[in-house]
């Protein structure tokens, strides 16, 4: 981003995309942790519209087979419908889109609203996970694992044409950071189709400043900039325990910081999403504290 923009923060309060509910709370969490007053203190104005509705029900589908329909489908292609929709018209009035989650999959709405607005997008994708499965490959069915792949125009019909075109992002331009967790599947597709995955493996050997450094060189070598889609659980568990899939041996808080920092100061964001916070798996709402602080770093604030 360039300047002090007008923000819009979006709440999706969407959990049916993971396998495990509460997530449908994050948003309300992130802003009970201040969030408003730390971005208006940073200089920005906020508005708040009405959450995405959000369906939050559904009759469980028992075990999952693999290369069955993703659980849910209908749930999460109506609300990634209507969160593309709503991403386009904050654009078109000319203001930085926040999105708060709810469950991964909300990223395939808001990468379909970005995809219709600008020419062309990368994205750094902070997870443990890749979210990089299709029905055939995916251990789960669940479809926050499956939202990058969508977005590549890899996987459901029905997911890879929300927004009704796909693909919304391309591999060259799409940046993994904090891995640790990926299915065979996944490994495979992001070989085959070029995506670049800075494990942890890279972070411990290159440090967070050059791989973000990487990261933002990649996602806007001929882009119009890039989207933050920040998965909470790409940081330690001991730092961000309020999360459904924690993954041992994460991105430490002052790495997460600096990474958000670096990108504060590229210029070239256009948009970010903070997802997977559970208020129901933590105490004294650490993780949507966590969350305010680090949306805060990437928009500006500083130490000094
Ligand atoms: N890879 C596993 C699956 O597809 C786990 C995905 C875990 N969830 C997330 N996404 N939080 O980043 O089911
Ligand atoms: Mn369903
Ligand atoms: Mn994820
Ligand atoms: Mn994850």
């Amino acid at each position: 981003m360039r300047g002090k923009p007008e923000l819009s923060i979006l709440r999706v309060p969407f959990d049916l995309g993971a396998g495990r509910k509460g997530v449908r709370r994050g948003p309300d969490a992130i802003l009970q942790a201040g969030l408003e007053r730390k971005l208006r203190q940073l200089g920005y104005s906020c508005e708040l519209p009405d959450p995405v509705p959000a369906p939050s029900t559904a009759k469980e589908s028992g075990v999952f087979v693999p290369q069955a329909e993703p659980r849910h489908l209908n749930e999460a292609v109506k609300v990634n419908e209507a969160l593309a929709v709503q991403i386009k018209d904050v654009l078109e009035r000319g203001r930085f889109p926040l999105v708060l989650g709810g469950d991964h999959s909300i990223a395939i709405g808001t990468l379909a609203g970005l995809a219709q607005h600008y020419r062309s997008i990368g994205v750094i994708w902070f997870d443990a996970h890749a979210d990089l499965n299709t029905p055939d490959t995916s251990p789960s069915g669940n479809i926050h694992g499956m939202s990058l792949a969508a977005s590549l125009g890899i996987g459901h019909h029905r997911l890879t044409r929300i927004g009704g075109f796909l693909p919304k992002i391309r591999p060259q331009h799409t940046v993994i950071i904090g891995a640790r967790q990926l299915d065979p599947g996944e490994k495979e597709l992001i070989r085959a189709e070029g995506v670049t995955c800075f494990t942890m493996h890279e972070i411990d050997l290159m440090g967070i400043a050059r791989v973000t450094e990487e990261a933002v060189r990649i996602a806007t070598a001929g882009t119009d900039g890039l989207h933050v889609s920040f998965d909470i659980d790409s940081l330690d568990p001991l730092e961000a325990p309020g999360t459904g899939t924690p993954v041992k041996g994460g991105i430490s808080y002052r790495e997460a910081h600096l990474a958000l920092e670096l990108l504060y100061e590229a210029g070239s964001v256009l948009s970010a999403e903070m997802v997977e916070v559970n208020p129901a798996l933590e105490r004294d709402n650490q993780t949507a504290r966590l969350a305010a602080e680090l949306i805060s770093s990437l928009l500006g604030q500083r130490i000094l």
